[in-house]
This record gives C-alpha cells, structure tokens and sequence, in this order.
C-alpha cells in the first residue's frame, strides 16, 4: 500500500498591523511509493511469508506560512532476481531480472494543494484548501522464476553449488551429502561488460525426467537457459563411474525435452583437486574425445579455483548476447485492459460516464473525476464552488444538462451527494 498524500493546509497570513493577510497555506506532500528493488543478495522469497503487508509513509500535511508538507519516503523491497511480480489491482506484470532493477507497485497519493495556490485575482481569499489523496493500494503477486542465461546441471553432489558460489557472490548451501540443493538457486556472473545469470539445478538422478528426485521439477526452469554446465565429479564418493553418470544426466535432459540435448553446453569436471595433475589431464584429453569439438571441456576445482577464469570466459563466449534469455520475459501485462481500452476509444473522448439515477439525481462516474472531488470537502462553499468551476471546465456540466440535468439537482460522484447549482 502506497502511502496517502498529505493534505493542503488552509491558512492565512496574520500579522499585527494587517488586519487580514492574503492566503499562505502550504501545500502537502506526495506520499511514498511502493518499489519493488531486485537484490542480488537474496535468494528466494521466502521473507514474504513472515511478513506480506507492507505501507509506504504518508505525505505530510501542509502548513501556514507556506510551509509544505515532506514528501512520504519510498518503501523499497527487496526481492531476489528472477521475481516475477503482479500487480493485482490493474494485472502489470513486472520482470526483476538484473540487480539493481526498480519496479513501481504502488503509487503513492498527491498531496492538497494548500489554499495559497488558489488565490487569484478573483479569488482572494480561497477559503479551503485540497486533501491529499490515498496511495494505490493493491496485493502484489511474487513469483519466482528462474531468469537464467546459464544453468548449472549434474548429478547430485558433483559439486554445482559450490561452482556458483566461486562465480558468483551467491552463497547456496554446500555440504557432502547429495541433494543438498533443494531449489534452485541463481548468482550472478559479473564480468567487465556483462552479467550473465547462472541458475544451480539440484541434482539429477536417473529417472528424473519421469519424476523421480527433486531435479524433475525444475528441468523445465533449465529449459528458459542458453547454455548448459555439465558438471561432473572426476572422482565420485561413490565409486561411480564418471562416464555412466555423464550419460545419465545427459539422457534425462534428452528424455525431459529433446530441446535440451540441443543446446549448447560446456563440460566442466570437478573437484579437480582431489585428482592427481596427471590423471587431470588424461581425464580431459579422454572427455574432449568423446564429447566433440563444439563442447570445451574444462578442468574445474572449486577449491584451488583451477580452471574457473577459464570456464567464466567459456560461458561469456557462448552465451549469445541479449536482452533476457528466450521466453523468460512473458509480457502478459493487461491483456483484457487493452482490449477494453480500444473498444470504449471511439464513443467516449471523455474517461467518465453520467447517468440519470432517479429523480433530478445525477451520478457521474470514472476514476479521475472521483479522485477530483475527493480532494475538497464539500461542506465548504468555496470549495464547491472551485469544484463546480473544475467541472464546467471539463464539460461534465454540460454532460449532465445533455442529460436533462437542471441546476440544483443532486449529483453524486464517488458516493458523494450535493446539490449542484452551478453559477
Ligand atoms: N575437494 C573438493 N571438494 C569439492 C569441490 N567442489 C565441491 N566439493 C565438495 O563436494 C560436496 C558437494 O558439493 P556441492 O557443491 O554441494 O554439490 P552439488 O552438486 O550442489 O550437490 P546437490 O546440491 O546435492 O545436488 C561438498 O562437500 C563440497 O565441499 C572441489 O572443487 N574440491
Ligand atoms: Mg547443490
């Protein structure tokens, strides 16, 4: 909820030698808005179940001698890359991809204007001032949703997590034991000229693509990537055999999605430190042999960081530079809105409608004439009567004749009832 304008103050100028001192009511201000701020440093949205209800501060209220009212300050949340956010109250949809990236959610109210800005030749002694309005108040839909460009895939406990955390600043959970990973995690591959989002997948097990494990439900998160990371453990705690395991991963992503068999990939074998140099070495020359020259094979350590220079400029040199990866950005932003939109463009010019309600009754409706009169109070003459002058000005007073309006007929906008009688 975005914080309410604060109201503009009435007030007149008093000093001992003049008897009456012209208008000098300052204004209110603006009150805070909502901003959605991506933040690198988090990981998921988990903090949102603890807390969901978030306010944004109200504009202050003007003061006499001109003194206007602060501006609310901004609410800012932060919330990991990847978040996808909707906007309930109007269906914007907002994509918070890259660290740093702001998204308005909520715009705060306008302050009143104070009665100081309606003093004109005419009007000397404007005897009201405007209220602020309330800030847009709405839920907002977070999801997150992996925006990657490279996705980290193996088996569990080859080592990924820990290859993010030496490429990236994410700090994912890394311990000895398989599926540490429980989901999937995102870093960010900073480089002089790019930033390159890597997602970590847990662990693929065989039969993943048909369910079993925990990687089955995110292989559809790798399919959004451009470019895979085979990581592979040189020397399993297991005893497995490294190139069984390599076919495992490699079929489960093929049997998921034959997309995925395509896409371009690098070999990265791990825990190269626990290898001997030699044994390093044959280990590549053999993997180079049997993956072919479009996939480099790369002999990793997160430990003693060999091979990870090597394999951050591998995957700066095949990601294909772009906005966003393909199909991660889903514009589905006001659809209906739109079309809405179009349909009502040609008949109406005008963004209210009035309407006969009854007897010498009037209502007139839309959005900005409702906001227009909730900023006055109605009770007060010269407010009424700047607001009838607002409305002739619009046409909403010949709207209404045209609708048999008489002056001194009831009119209600926003669920307010007055008798108009315009001059
Ligand atoms: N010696 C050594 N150990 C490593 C290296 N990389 C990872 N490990 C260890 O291997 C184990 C598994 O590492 P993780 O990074 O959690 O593996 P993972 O692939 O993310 O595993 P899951 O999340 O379970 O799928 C941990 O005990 C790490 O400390 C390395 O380069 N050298
Ligand atoms: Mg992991």
């Amino acid at each position: 909820m975005a914080g309410g304008g604060g109201d503009g103050c009435l007030s007149f100028r008093r000093e001992a030698h003049v008897p009456k001192g012209g208008p000098n009511g300052g204004d209110g201000g603006r009150g805070g808005d909502v901003v959605l701020v991506c933040d690198d440093s988090l990981r998921d949205l988990e903090s949102f179940r603890r807390s969901s209800h978030f306010k944004a501060r109200r504009g202050g209220h003007g003061q006499g001698s001109l003194r206007h009212g602060k501006d609310g300050e901004t609410l800012e949340i932060a919330v990991p890359p990847g978040t996808e956010a909707r906007v309930e109250a109007d269906g914007t949809v907002h994509d918070l991809v890259r660290p740093g990236q702001r998204a308005v959610v909520a715009r705060g109210g306008p302050g009143g204007r104070g009665n100081k800005r309606f003093a004109g030749p005419t009007h000397q002694t404007p005897r009201f001032a405007e209220r602020g309005l309330a800030g847009d108040e709405t839920w907002i839909t977070l999801q997150l949703k992996l925006l990657a460009d490279v996705g980290l895939v193996g088996l569990p406990n080859a080592g990924k997590s820990s290859l993010l955390g030496r490429l990236t600043r994410a700090h994912p959970k890394v311990a000895d034991y398989p599926f540490t990973t429980l989901e999937p995690a995102l870093g960010t591959l900073e480089t002089e000229d790019r930033q390159l989002v890597i997602a970590d997948i847990p662990g693929l097990i065989e039969g993943a693509s048909a369910g079993a494990g925990l990687g089955h439900d995110f292989l559809a998160h790798v399919e959004r990537t451009r470019l895979l990371v085979h990581v592979l453990d040189l020397a399993p705690l297991d005893g497995s055999d490294p190139f069984d395991n390599h076919a495992t991963v490699e079929r489960e992503l093929e049997l998921h999605n034959p997309r995925l068999a395509v896409l371009p990939r690098v070999l990265a074998l791990s825990k190269a430190d626990l290898v001997d140099p030699d044994a390093r070495e044959a280990a590549r020359q053999a993997w180079a042999a049997r993956v072919g020259p479009d996939t480099p094979v790369i002999v990793t350590s997160s430990a003693t960081r060999l091979g990870l220079d090597e394999l951050a400029i591998e995957l700066v040199r095949r990601v294909p530079v772009a906005e966003a990866p393909e199909g991660a950005i889903e514009v589905v932003s006001g659809g209906e809105e739109l079309a809405e939109h179009r349909v009502f463009r040609p008949a109406a010019q005008r963004s209210y409608r009035v309407a006969k309600v009854g007897d010498r009754v009037y209502r007139v409706s839309g959005r900005g004439i409702e906001r227009l009169v909730a900023r006055y109070d109605l009770d007060n003459a010269d407010a009424l009567a700047y607001l009838e002058r607002r409305l002739r000005g619009i046409g909403v007073i010949r709207a209404l004749q045209e609708e048999g309006f008489q002056p001194g007929d009831e009119v209600e906008i926003a669920g307010i009832a007055f008798d108009l009688d315009p001059e």
